[in-house]
């Protein structure tokens, strides 16, 4: 760790507090397991909370521990208004809630409101009869005229799911068939209906009145989908993209704001709000997230984590710096003065960033704080996933037993079933771009379970938590964790990396991304290699004085010259 010690200079005054903020996500199963069954839990959350304080966290988003038959592990949601046993009670989570405030922290809950599971009661209820008092409580639609229903082909559009097959299922109880855009366990809400926007925002406001800080809100832009229902243009998988009428749709917007203006305006305090919203651009984001106009206080967006395949994830492409560059660049510069941008690399949906965009064998280190330092001094909110500030890696299952994810194996039965692929082909997509990934057990120690759990983890420990643990590196001033912890201290301590202004630095090198950040006469300039070359970036002052932070010890360091994936930033 080489951090000059913080300023005490102020931040502009109208910003949301947020903008100052790192958050930190949990993904509940895979955290630490308190009552050895192998899944992790709230109490084992409880225990490890000093880890994620002693980053220097601001604030903790908690993937879903609600009522659930763990289909997509939690997000497919049978009761909102309470605890899946598996994770614990209620009580524990008010334990844990009033924990991290103890820590001066935050606490934010995820909101999955664009479907439900198929065994929430409103689902229940819906599928028992056409009249009944939630029948159109989510889309159920005829099957296609002059068809059979239920038989394929007759799904009322050609709209697949984003777990592999069509988005359409029929139920027989009804007679008809309805949406889901994910799994079959996870039919769509019909939020058209105006008594399930009245349910939606009943249990919201019954959540802040709980004490939580704010929400994650999955998929929200897919909740007002064209009411046409329109068959989409068909892609490799067969089906038609429903993308097109279900991202955006014609009320997103009136919903948004019904939602702001029902759950949020009223209340004295100010609640981070963040929308998962895939294929939304830096224009619409603009307007999701604008201070005044806006709904939310920041937008998830899927450009830069898709540009390593051609839309369909399971495919490959090289991903060039200047991608990057030109990717989170245009984000910059389009919610520069209007708006608010999210900074991630890495959450429970995306393989691990340092496998992905960086080298996790010979410069693991130096890449994964190479990336850290790019992101974290980039103009917005940064994002911390469980096991990133250790640098876990991606993880090499090499047998389709070993993955647990339900958009994995359903890829996976669909390719060598369907298509005949060679499973060794298939398991080759799911390795490098597979959501489990992200899931392996958090590695707190070098012991067989990882110190996550004592019991046969509920998905396999990455072999690498041997040397590739917590307690390797918190106490390890060069360590990965400690350079998290010194990053996240600059935004604390310095207002130019919470306020400035960002400009891209044109260094005319295909492997350094560089940039500037300026608040009045404060000015920080952010230089990183992303490759294994050593190079040199024009224009650009790279001297040993006003260095900030460096992930290379200053022993090390050249004068006008970058090593394999060094990253400085400079105080001008
Ligand atoms: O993810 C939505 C989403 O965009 C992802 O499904 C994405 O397309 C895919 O993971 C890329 O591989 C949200 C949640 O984050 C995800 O965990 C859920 O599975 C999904 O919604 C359904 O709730
Ligand atoms: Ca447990």
């Amino acid at each position: 760790m080489r951090a000059a010690e913080g300023s005490n200079r102020t931040a502009r005054t109208d910003e949301a507090w947020w903008h100052s903020a790192v958050v930190y996500q949990i993904y509940p199963r895979s955290f630490a397991d308190s009552n050895n069954d192998g899944i992790g839990d709230l109490p084992g959350i409880v225990a490890h909370l000093d880890h994620i304080a002693g980053l220097g966290i601001d604030v903790i988003w908690l993937s879903p521990v609600y009522r659930s038959p763990q289909t997509d592990n939690g997000y497919d949601i049978s009761d909102y208004q309470d605890v899946d046993p598996l994770f614990g009670t209620l009580e524990d989570l008010d334990v844990l809630i009033d924990a991290v405030h103890a820590r001066g922290m935050k606490f934010v809950m995820d909101l999955v409101v664009n479907h439900t599971s198929d065994e929430h009661p409103w689902f229940v209820q819906s599928r028992q009869s056409r009249t009944g008092p939630k029948a159109d409580w989510y889309f159920w639609r005829d099957a296609r005229p002059g068809t059979v229903g239920g038989e394929p082909g007759s799904e009322p559009n050609n709209w697949g799911s984003a777990f592999s097959g069509s988005a359409w299922q029929w139920s027989p109880d009804r007679g008809q068939f309805y949406l889901h855009l994910f799994s079959a366990r996870q039919p769509d809400l019909n939020w058209d209906n105006p008594a399930v926007r009245d349910a939606i925002f009943a249990m919201m406001n019954w959540w802040l009145d709980r004490g939580i800080d704010g929400f994650r809100m999955d998929v929200i832009n897919f909740i007002s989908k064209d009411p046409e229902l329109p068959d989409g243009s068909v892609t490799d998988s067969g089906y038609g993209d429903g993308m097109p009428y279900f991202a955006h749709g014609p009320q997103i917007h009136a919903y948004l704001a019904e939602m702001r203006r029902r759950v949020f305006d009223g209340r004295p305090d100010t609640y981070l709000t963040v929308g998962e919203m895939p294929g939304v651009t830096p224009e619409q984001a603009r307007e999701f997230t604008d201070r005044v106009h806006g709904h939310l206080a920041m937008v998830f967006q899927f450009e830069h984590v898709s540009l390593d395949h051609d839309g369909d994830k399971w495919t490959t492409r090289k991903v060039t710096v200047s991608d990057l560059r030109e990717t989170l660049g245009r984000w910059q510069e389009a919610l520069a003065d209007a708006g608010w941008n999210s900074l991630y690399w890495n959450n429970h949906d995306q393989p691990r960033a340092v496998s992905r965009f960086g080298d996790d064998t010979t410069y693991w280190r130096e890449s994964a704080t190479a990336l850290a330092t790019v992101l974290h001094l980039h103009r917005g909110t940064p994002y911390v996933y469980q096991g990133e500030e250790l640098g876990m890696t991606n993880v090499p299952f090499d047998d389709i037993a070993s993955f647990r994810d339900v958009e994995s194996l359903n890829h996976y039965a669909d390719q060598t079933q369907r298509l005949r692929v060679e499973p060794r082909v298939v398991l080759d997509a799911l390795r490098r771009s597979g959501r489990d990934n992200a899931r392996t057990p958090m590695q707190w120690t070098g012991d067989p379970g990882a110190g996550f759990s004592d019991a046969p983890p509920w998905i396999p420990v990455n072999p690498n938590h041997c040397w590739l643990n917590a307690a390797s590196q918190v106490d390890d001033p060069d360590s990965i964790y400690q350079y998290y912890r010194a990053l996240i201290a600059l935004r604390h301590s310095e207002p130019v990396v919470v306020s400035g202004d960002f400009t891209l630095l044109d260094v005319r090198s295909e492997t350094v991304y560089a940039f500037r950040r300026r608040l009045g006469d404060q000015v920080i300039d952010v230089v990183a290699n992303l490759s294994v070359e050593r190079v040199t970036a024009a224009s650009v002052d790279l001297g040993t004085d006003g260095i900030l932070i460096g992930n290379y010890p200053s022993d090390r360091r050249l004068v006008g010259a970058l090593e394999p994936w060094e990253a400085r930033a400079y105080r001008r």
